[in-house]
């Protein structure tokens, strides 16, 4: 079995971005023993918006510290960057080619990222599923962890594997989402109706792996909630604390009734004092191996056998999708 996964370059990732794809990915690195791991910096994916040169250099590196320093283990899982291997690009010209503008364009975060980005919308925000796509069906992908916002590309991975594969003669395998129960939508610290997101204008909205130890508690302290007071799991009528709760159960492995048993009759207060301690050691611990690898040599070694290894799947799929097709020589 193989698994796949990335995450892009852009800004640090956020508790949301640890919590529902990261921590995943370790998880699901220690319980399947057996699987093939690849786990990537999508940088290639991170050019649909303009961005600072400077910026996706450090984004780069850093991204690839933080996987390490979560508890991802290069002897279990290969770790590389994406346009290292220049195969991604390749094929996702080539599956643009077979799949169509309209469906493209129902894309959800197509949709929402496009309005923001007004009368400059580039090409590559439209056609960014078909890179997607291609990154997951090159290496045969069997699973993918994701967050939920995910998922729409996953399921368009699957038609465009499922479209090619009748037209050409079996070619890729047909790639499942892995989602979590719990966690796999955190939701901003400032507006529990809005996704926690790395490009939020709004720094308060989200702590990222690296904020200072001090100001992440700061903004669990100041995360909003509600005049209910009462600490209930009940995203309709408090999606705030609901939230946070999610933040306090996926650190803690406590049950929501657990964590609502804990603080039943005290306020606010004492669970966000607590959830900041949680959510500070656990960051500390991160930091504190993120320091030890960043400016190492081992890091570019882990990143050197990450590329070749991807490389020596990804060369022999595009020789068989270019055979299918009829290009080249082959
Ligand atoms: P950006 O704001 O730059 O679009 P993002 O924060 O949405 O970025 P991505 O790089 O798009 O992050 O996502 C990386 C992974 O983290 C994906 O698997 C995505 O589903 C997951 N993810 C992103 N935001 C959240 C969130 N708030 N809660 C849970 N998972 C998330
Ligand atoms: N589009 C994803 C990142 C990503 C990805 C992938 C995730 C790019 N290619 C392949 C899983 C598999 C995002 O989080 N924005």
């Amino acid at each position: 079995m193989r698994i796949l996964s990335g995450i892009q370059p852009t800004n640090v990732p956020t508790l949301g971005n640890y919590i529902g794809a990261i921590k995943n990915f370790v998880k699901m690195q220690n319980e399947n023993q057996d699987a093939d791991i690849l786990v990537f910096v999508a940088d290639l994916h991170s050019i649909t918006v303009p961005r600072d040169r400077k910026d996706i250099k450090k984004n780069i590196r850093s991204l690839a510290a933080l996987y390490l320093a979560s508890g991802l283990d290069p002897n279990r899982t290969h770790i590389f960057i994406q346009s290292e291997v220049h195969e991604h690009a390749e094929l996702g010209w080539v599956l643009e080619c077979n799949s169509y503008i309209g469906e493209m364009e129902r894309m959800i975060q197509f949709k929402e990222k496009s309005a923001k980005e007004g009368a400059s919308v580039t090409t590559g925000l439209l056609t960014y599923p078909c890179l997607m796509a291609a990154d997951i069906l090159l290496y045969d992908t069997n699973l993918v962890p994701v967050g939920e916002d995910q998922k729409q590309h996953v399921e368009i991975t699957r038609d465009i594997a499922i479209r090619f594969n009748n037209k050409y003669g079996e070619t890729f395998v047909v790639p499942e989402p892995m989602i979590q129960k719990s966690g796999a939508r955190i939701m901003s610290l400032q507006d529990p109706l809005k996704k926690m997101s790395k490009s939020d204008p709004n720094p308060k909205g989200y702590i990222t792996l690296l904020d200072d130890i001090n100001e992440a508690k700061n903004k669990i302290k100041r995360a909003v909630t509600d005049s209910i007071g009462i600490v209930k799991y009940d995203t309709v009528n408090q999606p705030a604390v609901s939230n946070l709760m999610t933040i306090y159960s996926s650190f803690t492995n406590m049950s929501f009734d657990e964590i609502e048993n804990k603080y039943s009759g005290l306020g606010y207060k004492e669970f966000k004092e607590d959830l900041s301690e949680i959510v500070a050691n656990e960051l500390t611990k991160i930091q504190t191996k993120y320091n030890e690898i960043i400016n190492s040599n081992e890091l570019d070694k882990i990143l050197d056998e990450g590329r070749d290894y991807a490389s020596r799947i990804a060369y022999k799929k595009m020789a068989k999708v270019y055979k299918r097709i009829g290009l080249g020589r082959y």
